[in-house]
């Protein structure tokens, strides 16, 4: 099975590496980023892992700056920040063949909608990941947190391709699940990223941190609480039965980790700030629902993303 990833950043990475332990195929990762491409060719990808004491490295993967060079896949995974999905699947157009499944398990809201831009909505697979991966530096991350992946389609439906995608990941040691509600869990996991994201980036905080701060619990259960609200306007079918305490026992068991908004703010890239906390307060306001913590959190972070770490220091 030929698999390629869009976007080898720390999660795009971390799948890469896992599922090319499975396949007999090398997995081809797609990214702009030079270095990282050159030193996965050169090196291979190294994942430490905060649960063993030695990294292990893959080698059964190909990095490429280009599309043109790896030809139509098998299943696409997209894993590029959601601010830049439509872009990307436009540029990767060539790796999709007639039948290739494009599966987005992506934060945020919009993926699918920037996907079926190039693609029919027919090809897009969707669904959440509880992993929490850090970039190191390039053909280097950490796997600091370990979690459920869900999947669906968008209608639905249980499809043999749905249960090939599932049976490969359970294999490769990522636990994944099939669900019917992929809009549901789009938003189960809209909560934990609204929840967890804006406020690490904001406290620099690893995931962990934020359950050690009364103050931070409360503002995390006030945002998920704000987001539940739109949810339930918008008539989303959650399947988490109480969103806060998922959100609490996410930052558990990623505790080590580094959301990936404060590794972008660390950084000094753009986040997905409108896509996760931005998006509860547009939807809120579409909706009537008001939704001033989702809005404190933003503009925190849009401060950050114009001034830098520098502010602040690392965490
Ligand atoms: O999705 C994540 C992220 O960092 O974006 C979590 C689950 C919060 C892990 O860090």
């Amino acid at each position: 099975m030929k698999i390629v990833i869009i976007g080898a950043g720390a999660m795009g990475s971390l799948y890469g590496a896992k599922l090319s332990a499975v396949t007999d195929t090398p997995v081809c990762l797609l990214d702009v980023w030079q270095d990282q491409v050159k030193e996965i060719n050169a090196r291979g990808l190294t994942v430490e892992d905060v649960s063993s004491p030695e990294p292990r490295v893959y080698r059964n993967l190909r990095a490429f700056q280009d599309p043109a060079g790896i030809g139509p896949a098998d299943l696409v995974i997209i894993f590029v920040k959601s601010t830049l999905t439509a872009q990307a699947v436009r540029t990767g157009r060539a790796v999709f063949g007639e039948n290739t499944p494009a599966l987005t398990l992506q934060n945020g809201l919009g993926n699918i909608e920037g996907i079926a831009e190039t693609l029919p909505r027919t090809s897009i697979i969707a669904g959440t990941t509880a992993q929490g991966a850090t970039l190191l530096g390039p053909g280097r991350i950490r796997h600091a947190g370990k979690g459920k992946t869900v999947i669906g389609e968008l209608d639905g439906s249980i499809s043999p391709r749905l249960k090939a995608a599932a049976d490969l990941f359970n294999r490769a040691g990522l636990e994944t699940e099939i669900s019917a509600n992929v809009e549901g869990l789009i938003w189960d996991k809209l909560l934990v990223n609204v929840g967890i994201n804006a406020l690490t980036a904001v406290t620099r905080l690893r995931n962990g941190g934020l359950l050690a701060h009364e103050e931070l619990a409360e503002l995390l259960a006030a945002a998920v609480t704000e987001g539940v609200r739109v949810a339930g306007a918008k008539g989303i079918k959650l399947n988490v039965p109480d969103p806060v305490a998922h959100t609490r026992e996410v930052c558990a068991a990623t505790g080590e980790n580094q959301s990936s908004m404060l590794q972008d703010i660390l950084k000094g890239r753009p986040t997905e700030i409108d896509m996760i906390n931005g998006a509860i307060l547009r939807e809120g306001a579409a909706w009537g629902i008001a939704a001033p913590v989702n809005g404190v959190l933003t503009k925190l972070v849009k401060f950050f993303e114009k001034t830098g770490a520098g502010e602040r220091g690392p965490a």
